[in-house]
């Protein structure tokens, strides 16, 4: 029997969409090579450099360094690496809002350093005087989000920029999901922010390239140089990822969605995904429910959890906010028709005494 891939039909709440035919193409060409050995594989070693300088490009730096990585996760990992190797602390710590993503999480656990996490203001974006109150001089690294996994709020990074300079921690921006919308917007987010050091851009989420792409960029070499270790045996001499052996299939996937797309192809879809976005919040009100106005494409919007049961047995790949919310992630698969008959879905099984349904 022949397994066949689940379709995007009813995905509604996932970061990851339907790669561009152009991305599906190269993936496949390239998946028999290894990244992780430049030497080698030199073809997809300059297909990687090509996609840093593509991806300073989108982020505001004109000399990046960095990687793709195999995520968000591993990108995250190893800024968080960077800076506890760059600190002179012996004790590091690193401080986050608390809407930080659960990667984050994971770096401070698998690398021994305390993480500090602050609350956020109404709006659910990080309050740049609670980051400051939790920072000390051990502080390492801050870490802001430019695109929340549960709101898709844009933290003031200009703001955590001033308190990361005053305690002399190196900054951090989290735009995994965010990065390939938010150079169409006005936040000031990426490295034109002087106090920014590394970023995390991932190809394989609005980039619409291929899984595994993540991607990190540093401001300086001497960051992404903290993370090398030598390799005696390969002909090239240093490794800054965290994965040795990794897969040119991202990669090559994420140089063609970039020759592909950037910029207009991906303003465009910032255009439409967002349009989207605003008109299903307004769907959502009309029917009675409190909704997390969009501010990228992302809405959440309180519906009960009777609801979003039945939702999800009609087989809608839907999830919620930590405080219950239902999230729709308007990635590009989503469209207008599939909404439509979410919607209608959800009118049909909205129980009689929904909120405020007799206003
Ligand atoms: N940073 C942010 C802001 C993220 O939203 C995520 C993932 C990461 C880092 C980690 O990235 P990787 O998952 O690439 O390592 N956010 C989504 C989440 O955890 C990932 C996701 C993707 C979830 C597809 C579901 C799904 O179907 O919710």
């Amino acid at each position: 029997m022949r397994a066949e891939p689940q379709s995007f039909d009813r995905v509604l709440s996932s970061m990851c969409t339907e790669p561009h035919p152009a991305a599906r193409e190269a993936a496949e060409t390239f998946l028999a090579t290894n990244p992780g050995d430049p030497a080698t594989y030199p073809a997809i070693a300059d297909l990687e450099a090509d996609v840093v300088d593509r991806l300073g490009e989108i982020t505001s730096l004109a000399d990046p360094h960095g990687f793709v990585a195999s995520g968000g996760t591993e990108a995250n990992i190893q800024a968080v690496r960077a800076a506890r190797d760059r600190s002179d602390s012996r004790d590091p710590n690193v401080v986050a809002p608390e809407t930080v993503h659960f990667s984050v999480r994971k770096a401070a656990d698998v690398l021994g350093v305390e993480l500090r996490t602050t609350p956020v203001d109404a709006d659910y974006r990080a309050e740049p005087a609670a980051i400051d109150a939790a920072t000390d001089a051990d502080t390492a690294l801050i870490v802001g989000v430019a695109g929340s996994t549960e709101y898709g709020r844009v933290d003031p990074i200009p703001a955590l920029g001033e308190v990361a300079t005053d305690t002399g921690a190196m900054l951090h921006v989290d735009a995994a999901w965010g990065g390939f919308v938010l150079p169409f917007t006005d936040y000031e987010w990426d490295f034109a922010v002087e106090a920014v050091d590394t970023l995390t851009i991932d190809p394989h989420k609005l980039g619409q390239a291929a899984i595994p792409a993540g991607g990190l960029l540093a401001r300086e070499k001497a960051t992404v140089d903290a993370l090398a270790v030598e390799t005696p045996y390969l002909e090239s001499t240093t490794q800054a990822t965290l994965t040795g052996t990794r897969s040119g299939a991202g990669v090559a996937s994420a140089a063609a969605a970039l020759d592909a797309l950037w910029p207009e192809g991906y303003r465009e879809t910032y255009e439409r995904q967002q349009a989207l976005a605003e008109w299903l919040a307004g769907e959502f009100e009309d029917l009675g429910f409190d909704v997390v106005e969009p501010s990228l494409p992302l809405v959440a919007a309180d519906l009960d959890a009777s609801l979003f049961d039945s939702l999800r047995e009609e087989g809608w790949r839907v999830s919620r906010t930590r405080a219950g919310e239902l999230r729709i992630v308007c990635m590009p698969h989503v469209t207008r028709e599939m909404l439509e008959s979410f919607l209608a879905d959800v009118r049909a099984l909205q129980p009689r005494a929904a909120p405020a349904a007799d206003d």
